[in-house]
């Protein structure tokens, strides 16, 4: 995404203002702290950035002729099995394929790239093919989100840069604006996914039949960025085609969505009901569920120039950057609760927000936020999809995803520091060392082990690559002044003249040579802005590969974890003794302060328990089994939950024989042994699907319950942090699904291939399991000389 803050062109009165509150934003920012600035710490020659941008262009033929010629007119290109993924037709990875509609979706989203590499030859060719071969009259269920920012955004971008060709170019006068029409028709087949009570769209809709499929009979749940990235591509659509439906539509979203906000807060949650408006999860950060909305309030601003969506992110902006914003971190609070942390990791999406920081003009925090995420980045290689506030991976996954290089490019635009053009060249040869296969380029399934994934993207193509070459590319490289447009969500171009367009015919205005970089080089020097002075304080934040613990630091509640012993010592300093059977001495601080840090422990322990949800402890699930044939002694393994399926509380426990799938994935439509896994507890293993997809499975083939196992050889709950598996936000699943990590599930493992008859486990609360025991402890010693009663089943 750009603005006009670099460049400036004829600009209409609304793009004027837009462009000078940028820039005095900037310059504001710029002269405060230009006092103390210093000068980068390595730069880069022209020839080596030169380099680099023909390596990015190298990089986007690799992966861009893979799929070409191996998996058009596919949705995506598989590389590893080098062939191409159709919906219905390649092995289902579950709610993932919501996104392919069988539209060759990586040729649409790729199609602007071409542009800026200055490739009209292939532009026009790969047009071409898309008017002759993509149509959207299929019976399939498809994701409204992701259609609308890579399907519309991408017919809707070239559609422009095809006219500008035409125009600039000199090339492609066969052109009549199929592409225009080709989105206008899929806009309207997404329309009915906005007959909701709320006007907020429903996550899915039926490309043929719209909301009438049966399958959608139950659809309510939806996320707020799904839901609230809707307007940019809208307006652009009813503007260029002179029909407002689809812009009346968005903006109602938006306003239903405004309307939801805590009043006291200026929080959103991340998950809603479309009918009643009520939230479903109220977990507010800025990352998954939720990014894009506070992306597209502030670029409806830019492109549209409707003071509204300005004065609504800059409320949501101070809220974000009062509660969840804590030093360079940004850490999930409650929308009604923003005092309390509901999560104690990050996730890798949250990585475009230094770069919206950037455009909105403050400078410091992005800065700030990137150095840490640069810092995540070199210690496991690529950003894991999530990581704890200790900077440990919590979910190991990288799709090779854009939002990092995405802050990286705005970040280099806006301070001319050479040092952003470092980080890029390390995240680009990252990606060529371990992404780079003989056909295209791999996600890698976990960033430790660095496992491949049969997976390309299509942002890999329309964002990674296009950011890194815009990176090291100059103004005068590109065939279009990029400053002139906004980017979309999916790094689509849109023109800023939009904002002029009512039912009139889109002209683009030629740019005068008046350059804000110019004046960006008298005062402040752009060379200057932040470079060593703002990082340098956090180049330790990150120290070594341990999990910090408190020094320094208070060790709160929500981070507290029972199996960590560095936590335990911290607690017993504080005054608070982990009592257990035999143990009962009083714990003593070994400060007056940390025996307030103590108080303040134990009360954050009680809001905790008050708030089951996210109370990590008290969701810690237990897959336990009997070690003797009377079922009188039992060991529980240590399991995580799931934010989809049921909670098991209290007494509740649900128990079965174990049985492994087959296949062991469960990511088929199919099981093989679906009749011996009714009524019984299945075990998956994690990978090739999501985790909601294989607890459908379960469900569908009568299953009491699912055990889901990690495929990362030696880990385990003793060393890395619980974690509950997400979900897709529909509440369909009705079975308890566990995550077992591989150290214990290889202990459950070993005792079944033991046995001769199949081992019966319970799946239940690890609080309730311990519970239990103590009780039945407690009653064995009470009656020591009475005869043994039989346990008492829970
Ligand atoms: C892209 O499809 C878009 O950037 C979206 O807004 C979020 N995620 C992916 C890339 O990670």
């Amino acid at each position: 995404m750009t603005t006009s803050s670099f460049h400036s062109v004829s600009f209409a009165p609304g793009e004027r203002l837009m462009l000078s509150f940028l820039v005095t934003l900037l310059i504001l920012v710029a002269c405060v702290l230009s006092t103390e600035t210093t000068m980068p710490t390595q730069n880069m020659s022209h020839k080596e950035r030169a380099e680099l941008r023909e390596e990015a262009r190298e990089m986007f033929y690799h992966a861009y002729h893979a799929y070409m010629e191996n998996a058009y007119p596919a949705d995506e290109l598989m590389p590893l099995s080098c062939k191409g993924r159709y919906r219905g037709v390649t092995p289902s990875r579950g709610d993932m394929d919501d996104i392919l509609g069988n539209f060759s979706m990586t040729l649409v989203d790729t199609l602007d790239t071409l542009v800026l590499l200055g490739d009209f030859t292939e532009f026009e060719h790969a047009v071409k093919l898309v008017i002759r071969d993509v149509q959207f009259d299929s019976d399939i269920i498809v994701s409204v989100f992701e259609t609308n920012i890579r399907m519309v955004g991408g017919l809707l971008s070239a559609h422009i840069l095809a006219e500008y060709l035409q125009k600039h170019a000199d090339t492609m006068h066969w052109y009549k604006g199929e592409l225009l029409e080709m989105s206008r028709e899929l806009g309207y087949r997404l329309l009915p996914a906005f007959n909701t009570s709320t006007g907020i769209p429903h996550a899915r809709v039926n490309l043929r039949l719209g909301m009438k499929d049966p399958l959608l009979k139950k659809s309510r749940e939806t996320c707020t960025a799904c839901a609230g990235t809707i307007l940019l591509e809208f307006a652009a659509l009813s503007r260029l085609t002179g029909d407002p439906i689809f812009e009346v539509r968005a903006h109602a979203a938006m306003d239903a969505l405004w309307k939801l906000r805590h009043r006291g807060s200026d929080l959103m949650g991340t998950v809603l009901n479309v009918h009643s408006g009520d939230w479903v999860r109220r977990d507010s950060g800025v990352g998954a569920g939720i990014d894009s909305y506070y992306e597209y309030l502030f670029k409806s601003y830019v492109l549209l120039g409707d003071d509204k969506y300005l004065a609504r992110f800059n409320r949501h902006y101070n809220a974000v950057m009062k509660y969840v914003s804590e030093g360079p971190m940004l850490l999930d609070v409650l929308m009604h609760r923003p005092h309390a942390k509901s999560k104690n990791f990050m996730d890798s999406l949250l990585a475009f927000w230094p770069g919206l920081q950037v455009l909105s003009g403050d400078l410091k925090p992005a800065v700030q936020t990137h150095e840490m995420l640069y810092q995540v980045m070199q210690m496991h290689t690529f950003i894991p999809e999530a990581f704890t506030v200790d900077f440990q991976i919590h979910w190991g996954q990288h799709p090779l995803r854009p939002e990092f290089i995405e802050s990286t490019y705005f970040l280099y635009r806006a301070t001319g520091d050479h040092h952003y053009l470092q980080v890029g060249k390390k995240a680009l040869k990252t990606l060529q060392q371990h992404a780079k296969v003989a056909c295209g380029y791999a996600a890698v399934n976990d960033v430790r082990t660095r496992k491949h994934e049969d997976r390309m993207d299509s942002f890999v193509l329309s964002e990674t690559i296009k950011y890194l070459f815009l990176l090291f590319s100059d103004p005068q490289d590109l065939i279009i002044n990029v400053d002139e447009f906004v980017f979309t969500t999916e790094a689509h171009l849109l023109p800023l003249s939009i904002a002029q367009l009512g039912n009139a015919t889109f002209s683009f205005r030629q740019s005068d040579e008046h350059n804000v970089l110019d004046f960006m080089r008298t005062c402040p020097s752009s060379n200057k802005l932040f470079p060593e002075k703002v990082r340098k304080p956090l180049r330790n934040f990150i120290t070594g590969s341990c999990p910090r613990t408190t020094a320094g630091k208070r060790l709160s509640a929500l981070d507290f974890q029972a199996s960590n012993a560095d936590h335990l010592r911290a607690v017993y300093d504080m005054g608070i003794t982990m009592v257990s059977v035999g143990d009962r001495s009083q714990g003593k601080a070994k400060s007056h302060e940390e025996g307030e840090m103590g108080l303040q422990f134990m009360q954050e322990m009680l809001e905790l328990t008050k708030m089951q949800s996210v109370n990590q402890l008290a969701q810690l699930q237990a897959v336990a089994y009997a070690t003797d044939e009377k079922a009188q002694d039992w060991v529980a393994l240590m399991a995580g939950p799931s934010h989809f399926s049921p909670e098991l509380i209290g007494d509740q426990f649900v128990q079965g024989d174990v049985v492994l799938a087959r296949p062991l994935r469960a990511c088929d439509e199919h099981l093989e042994n679906a009749e011996e896994a009714k009524g019984k507890v299945l075990v998956a293993e994690r990978g090739d699907c999501t985790f909601v997809s294989k607890a459908r499975l379960a469900q569908k083939v009568g299953a009491a319950a699912l055990i889901v196992c990690d495929n990362v050889p030696g880990s385990s709950g003793e060393t890395q942090p619980m974690f509950a598996m997400s979900g897709d936000g529909k509440d369909d699943v009705l079975i308890p699904v566990v995550f077992m990590y591989s150290v214990e599930f290889g202990k459950l493992s070993a005792v079944m291939q033991r046995r001769k008859q199949p081992l019966r486990v319970r799946v239940m609360q690890m609080v309730e399991f311990k519970r239990w025991q103590l009780a039945k402890a407690q009653r064995q010693n009470q009656t020591a000389t009475t005869t043994q009663k039989p346990d008492k089943e829970l």
